[in-house]
């Protein structure tokens, strides 16, 4: 795969979450035109990563290289065991224009913060000129929240969402949202009992045995574990799109209205895991909407799949992975480092074990661990849940979310954990923080009937700690959040509340924050 040192007029650095065959840099094959690609330690040790994620990206990398070599392109690729590998994307530069001598670099806009900051800062440098195209695979371009609302500081996803269904004709009906309603998230809230029967089996096991091996052999620290032989993630284009297909046949009939369910009995429910594949740009978002909503207007006829279900898929791709990526790029490098509750505490060391009496937090870290997944209410309402109701500090909570889950990259990771689930951006993003008691944890899942808590119980021992610690969170951060009107309901709970009662509740979730570890 690799090539003589022969020179070349263009080197093209090619980013490990830049796997897009449709580029147009790859329609045409040009003997002076070389592509790099690296398996670089700075990109393994930046914060520590799943082992599912490592090898997944390195072998889909890989498979992406070999793809390049067979049409035909010349191809350069750094495995991390390479005798004399070389470990930031800016060394690979330097080495490949000594061996090379192009007379133009070019690369695809990264999208991460840290990788563009050091791309700019080689790019000043090295003597040859360094230009950035576009990596053609969003459908929004990185400042489109200036150009969408002009003079705002905070912004809301529906809007965005609305603007980009018209701008597409994204479910549309003569300029109408299909079905009159943009947004069906109210029917969007079952919980699940056994039925609906579960997806039948996911099409992918890829062996990576070899990769870790290679992994293990370089020393590279992870988290998690891994049945090398085994693994259910797409590593090729093929394969990603055998994902859709099975998606879209077995899980979109009842994607919608189990969205929101969680059971110790399926880690994946309906949801697609096609996240991996839309990150590292094996697929395409446009496409997997186009697929999901033709599956849908082809099937209408006979409803097998409902309206419910297409809507709140492709607004999560359309909606929710577009904006988020666009208040990345509104917000950073500063986004990095809001904390508007100042919260401090550590991060409780289940977090790295599982070890823990909650149930659901015991389930939802445990598929973390074991699976480098978990689905979207997971992620939010139970880890990140009682992440913010403790306390801990956005910091620490980042780094966790960045490195477990094999989706996690930071312009899609941060906004996400430190804006939508910890806050800390004060509202910028999202128009309430999301926490729950208890009892939004018990309607929505099988977890508090395996629990060593009792969800009824409001204080006292074996009470949940969700609860006090719910209402803990709101009484502390009073000056931050009493005048967000979609609170109003809370605080005139909080203060109408018999004054004992309060005060047993603040002082269970003092003894709850005080011995988290515990938990
Ligand atoms: P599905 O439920 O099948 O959804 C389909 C697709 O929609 C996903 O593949 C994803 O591309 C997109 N999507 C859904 N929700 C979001 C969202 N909120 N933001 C962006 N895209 C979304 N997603 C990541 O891709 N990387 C992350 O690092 C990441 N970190 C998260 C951290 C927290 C605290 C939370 C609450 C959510 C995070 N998400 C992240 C969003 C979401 O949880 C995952 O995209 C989803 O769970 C991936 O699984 P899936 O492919 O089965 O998704
Ligand atoms: C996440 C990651 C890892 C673990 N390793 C590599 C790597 O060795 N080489 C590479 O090119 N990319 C890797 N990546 C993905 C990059 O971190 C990602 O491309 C940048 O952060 C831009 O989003
Ligand atoms: Fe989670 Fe509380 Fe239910 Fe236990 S009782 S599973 S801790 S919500």
């Amino acid at each position: 795969m690799s090539t003589t040192h022969a020179t070349a007029h263009v080197v093209r650095i090619v980013l490990g979450d830049q796997l897009n065959r449709s580029h147009s840099w790859f329609r045409t094959v040009d003997p002076n035109i070389v592509y790099v690609l690296a398996e670089v330690r700075s990109e393994t040790d930046y914060v520590v990563h799943h082992i599912q994620k490592v090898a997944c990206l390195f072998t889909a990398m890989r498979a992406f290289a070999q793809h390049l070599s067979d049409k035909g392109h010349r191809v350069l690729y750094q495995r991390i065991t390479d005798t004399g590998a070389v470990h930031t994307f800016g060394e690979i530069i330097e080495r490949t224009i000594e061996e090379l001598r192009p007379s133009l670099i070019q690369v695809m806009e990264p999208d991460e913060w840290r990788v563009d900051a050091h791309l700019r800062d080689v790019a000043s440098r090295i003597t040859v000129p360094l230009e950035v195209v576009s990596s053609e695979h969003f459908m929004t371009e990185r400042d489109e929240l200036h150009r969408m609302f002009p003079g705002k500081t905070s912004w809301r996803m529906e809007s965005f969402y609305r603007k980009m269904r018209q701008r597409y004709a994204i479910l549309m009906e003569a300029g109408e949202p299909y079905g009159g309603t943009w947004n069906l998230d109210s029917e969007n809230r079952r919980s699940w009992t056994g039925t609906p029967a579960p997806p039948g089996d996911f099409p992918i096991s890829n062996d990576l045995s070899a990769v870790v091996a290679d992994i293990r052999k370089a020393g590279v620290t992870t988290m998690g574990t891994i049945n090398e032989q085994h693994v259910a993630w797409p590593v090729t284009r093929e394969q990603a799109l055998d994902v859709l297909s099975w998606f879209i046949d077995e899980c979109l009939p009842h994607f919608g209205p189990y969205q929101d369910a969680m059971t110790t009995s399926h880690a994946t429910l309906f949801h697609s895991r096609l996240s991996f594949a839309l990150n590292t740009k094996m697929l395409h978002p446009h496409e997997v909407i186009r697929r999901v909503e033709e599956s849908f207007r082809s099937s209408e006829q006979q409803c097998l799949i409902r309206l419910s279900s297409v809507e709140g898929f492709i607004r999560q791709i359309l909606g929710w992975r577009e904006y988020v990526r666009c208040v990345y790029w509104a917000s950073m490098p500063g986004y990095a480092t809001l904390n508007v509750f100042n919260h401090n505490a550590p991060l409780p060391h289940w977090f790295w074990t599982g070890e823990t009496k909650m149930a659901c937090v015991r389930d939802a870290v445990t598929s973390s661990l074991n699976n480098a997944y978990a689905h979207h209410i997971q992620r939010l309402m139970i880890t990140g849940n009682i992440a913010l109701l403790l306390g801990c500090n956005p910091t620490e909570v980042d780094a966790w979310y960045l490195g477990v889950y094999i989706d996690a990259f930071e312009w899609v990771e941060m906004p996400n954990t430190r804006g939508m689930s910890q806050f800390a951006d004060g509202g910028q993003m999202a128009s309430k923080p999301y926490v729950s008691s208890a009892s939004y944890i018990n309607r929505m899942s099988d977890y508090c009937s395996q629990c060593s808590y009792n969800p009824k119980l409001r204080t006292g021992e074996g009470s949940c700690p969700f609860t006090s610690l719910y209402w803990d969170f709101f009484d502390r951060n009073r000056t931050v959040l009493a005048k967000n009107h979609r609170l109003g309901m809370v605080y005139r709970t909080l203060d109408t509340m018999n004054n004992d009662v309060r005060a047993q509740l603040l002082q269970q979730a003092q003894h709850y924050r005080s011995n988290a570890d515990q938990l």
